[in-house]
């Protein structure tokens, strides 16, 4: 698309300024064409200053999500080869899951500014507001079995942390099996929702909710003291420099981690996914207290076992495994 060749040429030029006679030249279309374009990206949020006599360049420090700003730099094979960018949907992986029984590829990513019944695990809601975080899901096809699926949810945990990490230096803990923690809050949320025969997975829909830009007063009440976000996590340490981070850096690093924790499955490396979870674990060691319909008991997180069962030596000294989506595991201290 032309529109995408003259803001790739924009940012080529890093805030210099490049005039609308080269870009006319370069591009091979009328200086009147390349003006409309640039105020198409104008009306898509993008900061350009256009000057008589120097042309136009383009303030680049702006969180602007699109297929577009995902794409450009996207260093993967196969996930991502495909985005569908919405601006607003009721859930991405409800949307995931229609493309996906349509036949969408191994890979595709669906995306969306805001969420309107985001979803959380057990029919839980996720808080998905717009222009502030990463809602996201990612079609996927591996050749697992039903009971092989809590290792991709735990991969996915570990690509988040590294993700945020890499991009924002923010070093965030899991809490098993999916919840990634800043402070004790949740930052990040993953749902891994499959379509399965009895002995073969038909397609996984990996939908993960990263809370980004978020201030806490953005948070709905019953949830601000369990959450927070990157950016409000990064003011904490550093007040005077409260960042906002750029979306789709975070997105790209993450599909990027995603796709070498999913060549590691494919390649059946599912014992290096446990050891990089357990460097990340904020759970294991700690005294937790595990809800199972009306069944609650407490004990210490021991291990987890190489299909992702977490492994709880009760108080009554009994050892017993904890599979996800049974249950709610809680820190006797805090939400830990
Ligand atoms: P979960 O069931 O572990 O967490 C849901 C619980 O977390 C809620 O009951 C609420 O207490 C709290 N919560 C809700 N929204 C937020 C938020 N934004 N930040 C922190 N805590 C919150 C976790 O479920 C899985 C969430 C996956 C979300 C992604 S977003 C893209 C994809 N599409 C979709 O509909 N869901 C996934």
């Amino acid at each position: 698309m032309l529109e995408q060749k003259v803001l790739e040429i924009l940012k080529q030029n890093n805030e210099n300024y490049v005039s609308g006679e080269s870009l006319s030249e370069h591009l091979g279309v009328t200086r009147t064409s390349i003006w409309k374009h640039i105020n198409s990206l104008k009306e898509a949020g993008y900061n350009i200053e256009s000057v008589t006599r120097k042309g136009y360049r383009l303030i680049d420090s702006s969180d602007i999500l699109n297929e577009f700003e995902v794409k450009n730099g996207l260093q993967t094979d196969l996930i991502g080869n495909k985005i569908v960018y919405i601006k607003e949907v009721d859930s991405t992986n409800l949307y995931a899951r229609k493309i996906a029984l349509e036949g969408a590829e191994d890979g595709t990513v669906v995306i969306a500014d805001a969420q309107t019944a985001g979803r959380g695990r057990l029919g839980r809601n996720w808080s998905s507001m717009a222009g502030k975080g990463i809602w996201m899901s990612v079609v996927l096809r591996p050749q697992i079995s039903p009971e092989e699926v809590q290792i991709i949810t735990l991969g996915a945990s570990v690509a988040a942390i590294k993700a945020i990490y890499d991009v924002t230096g923010i070093r965030a803990g899991i809490k098993w099996p999916n919840d990634i923690i800043c402070d004790g809050k949740k930052v990040c949320g993953i749902l891994t929702e499959m379509n399965s025969e009895v002995e073969m997975v038909n397609f996984l829909i990996l939908g993960i909710g990263i809370n980004v830009n978020h201030t806490i007063l953005d948070f709905p009440d019953e949830i601000k003291s369990i959450a927070t976000s990157l950016a409000v996590y990064s003011g904490m340490n550093d007040k005077k420099n409260v960042k906002l981070f750029r979306r789709s850096d975070i997105i790209k690093k993450l599909l990027y981690e995603l796709e070498q924790i999913y060549n590691k499955i494919k390649k059946g490396a599912v014992k290096d996914i446990i050891d990089e979870w357990k460097l990340y674990s904020a759970t294991l060691g700690k005294q937790v207290r595990v809800i199972y319909k009306n069944d609650t008991y407490t004990g210490t997180a021991l291990d987890i076992r190489d299909d992702g069962r977490l492994v709880v030596k009760c108080d009554d000294g009994c050892t017993r495994d904890v599979f996800s989506g049974e249950v709610s595991v809680r820190g006797i201290l805090g939400y830990l």
